[in-house]
């Protein structure tokens, strides 16, 4: 049995699988938990990201507007299901007037280390980078550097230093709807100047199709005593367009860009209707996880058809069994 290695959480939002279930993830049965007009503003309300704060939870989350322009607000929550999301958008303070300069903002993942809640996103510098900020209390927050040069996305930051260096993992991309994608790691020693890059993971011809395309890293990666267990999205190009699905694989918890396990199925996969229509169908997106060290309990918070934002549950032996008998 694997264990999380990270903080108990009793009041994580659960639900047991039922007799109808058979995939490693089951979906909670209200979904989705956040509509697309949960805001005045907002089309759509997606690819968000939530941790816990204070007594319960706090996120920050990508609204489309009705002018469809990206960016991403702060919201809370006492239960993790019902959230309260600001009508106006994050407003940054930092140094430099270049940096804070917002073409766009959008697909944020949050992330607390040391002593402060990370947030990374896909920022617009000339193109998709990765944006970097950091919050205390959710209320004012600072933006720093972009962690890369153009063309990037997915940026996820690891919750503690790994031998000296913080770590991301991101996936370099293009300019459009990048056609390519593989998973990359890269080290710093201040959170502003990034290298050491690590090639990671690739995408699979033929025997995992699902994943052909293009893959990208989701939440933050969850530490477990044999590994970090991330949870990612792999995209097929078919003649309808891209499918986006889940997948999951285990990095070595010393040396993260050495690939342990990875099962060669998806986790889950577009089923739902809320999943299957929206602007843009068959699409799941994970950007977030909560778990409990005490029960080895995971929720994952993951947009549908860029449209609205759901639930699903699992547990870290699920994950663990589930690419053990379904290896790549
Ligand atoms: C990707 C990103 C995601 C989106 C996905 C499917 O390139 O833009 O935000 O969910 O495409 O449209």
């Amino acid at each position: 049995m694997a264990k999380i290695i990270g903080n108990k959480l009793e009041n994580i939002p659960w639900q047991e699988r039922t007799e109808k279930d058979s995939m490693p993830i089951w979906r909670y049965s209200k979904n989705p938990i956040i509509n697309r007009n949960a805001i005045p503003s907002s089309n759509s309300i997606f690819n968000s990201a939530v941790i816990p704060f204070e007594d319960g939870f706090a996120g920050v989350f990508r609204c489309d507007s009705k002018s469809v322009s990206m960016n991403i607000y702060a919201g809370f929550s006492k239960d993790g299901i019902h959230w309260d999301i600001n009508h106006d958008p994050i407003e940054f303070q930092g140094e430099n007037e270049e940096i804070l300069r917002k073409e766009y903002r959008y697909d944020p993942r949050v992330c607390y280390i040391e002593d402060r809640y990370y947030i990374t996103w896909c920022n617009g510098y000339h193109g998709p980078t990765i944006g970097m900020g950091y919050t205390f209390d959710f209320k004012t927050f600072h933006q720093t550097e972009n962690a890369f040069l153009p063309y990037n996305r997915n940026g996820v930051l690891f919750p503690r230093k790994i031998g000296d260096y913080y770590a991301m993992l991101s996936r370099p991309s293009d300019t459009g709807h990048t056609p390519f994608g593989d998973i990359f790691y890269s080290q710093s020693k201040d959170m502003e100047y990034w290298g050491h890059h690590r090639h990671v993971m690739s995408t699979v011809k033929g025997k995992s199709a699902w994943q052909s395309t293009k893959i990208g890293p989701g939440p933050v990666p969850i530490e477990t005593d044999e590994g970090w267990l991330l949870i990612y999205h792999g995209v097929i190009t078919t003649c309808n367009g891209y499918v986006y699905r889940m997948g999951c694989a285990l990095l070595d918890l010393d040396e993260p860009w050495k690939v342990k396990m990875r099962s060669s199925d998806y986790i889950l996969a577009p089923y739902e209707l809320y999943e299957c229509v929206g602007d843009v169908p068959n699409v799941v997106f994970p950007c977030a996880t909560l778990t409990d060290s005490e029960t080895g309990r995971i929720a994952i918070y993951y947009g549908c058809a860029d449209t609205v934002t759901s639930l699903a549950f699992t547990t870290v032996d699920e994950l663990m069994k589930y690419m053990k008998e379904n290896p790549l």
